[in-house]
């Protein structure tokens, strides 16, 4: 059994998304963030960087105890765990790396960033959230590109798609015309909402309060 620590953000639904395509058994554990529940030493013995999510699973390599944190070492550690969502092929293995990589070292954290100014600087009028609305329209401009020449961004779906989608749903509301710029990112958006999978790991945590 896997304790899943989270909030139902992009980086949680995540999270509740690659244990549901992996077919992991999982518990959540839903944190609240405002009472600073992700900042008490029993979650910091688990995730020391304090951040939501991370998982615990129990039943780890020899039946030990296996602690993770950060969406795509969650990922990755869990494609490791089942060999689901990785493709078998290394040149589409290599494809699904980069794409995972440009979402949670580039789209996420911009985004993430623009979320905190949006909700905590009074006049968001400044340049500064300028540039990051250029950045977020940059990478999602490229994740649109990749989709027009394949069904997913590593041909099959993968760990990537999943490291993408929920960022992708999150932002959408924030863009003057929602994804309609991005005609395949709509259709893969679509494509992978249509999976009972990622349907039951997007709500399967309490959104943020
Ligand atoms: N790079 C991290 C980002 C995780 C993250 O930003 N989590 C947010 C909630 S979505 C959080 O825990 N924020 C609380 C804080 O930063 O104190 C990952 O991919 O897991």
């Amino acid at each position: 059994m896997i304790d899943l620590y989270a909030i139902g953000t992009n980086n949680g639904q995540l999270a509740a998304i690659m244990l549901e395509e992996t077919g992991c058994a999982y518990t959540p554990r839903p944190l609240d963030l405002k009472k600073g529940e992700h900042r008490a030493p029993a979650f910091l013995a688990i995730n020391p960087v304090g951040k939501i999510p991370a998982i615990v699973d129990r039943d780890g390599p020899g039946g030990e105890t296996v602690t993770v944190f950060e969406t795509l070492a969650i990922a990755l550690y869990l494609c490791d765990k089942t060999g689901k969502l990785m493709p078998a092929d290394l040149a589409n293995r290599a494809l699904a790396y980069k794409w995972a990589a440009v979402a949670a070292a580039n789209l996420a954290p911009t985004m993430s960033i623009q979320f905190q100014l949006r909700r905590n600087v009074p006049d968001t009028s400044g340049p500064s959230l300028e540039y990051l609305g250029t950045q977020v329209d940059r990478y999602l401009a490229t994740f649109e590109n990749r989709l027009a020449e394949a069904e997913y961004l590593a041909g099959e779906f993968s760990f990537a798609d999943v490291q993408v989608y929920p960022i992708v749903v999150s932002v959408a509301p924030y863009l003057d015309k929602g994804l309609e710029p991005y005609p395949n990112l709509q259709r893969w958006s679509d494509a992978v909402r249509a999976r009972p999978a990622v349907e039951r790991g997007m709500n399967a945590l309490p959104p943020l309060s």
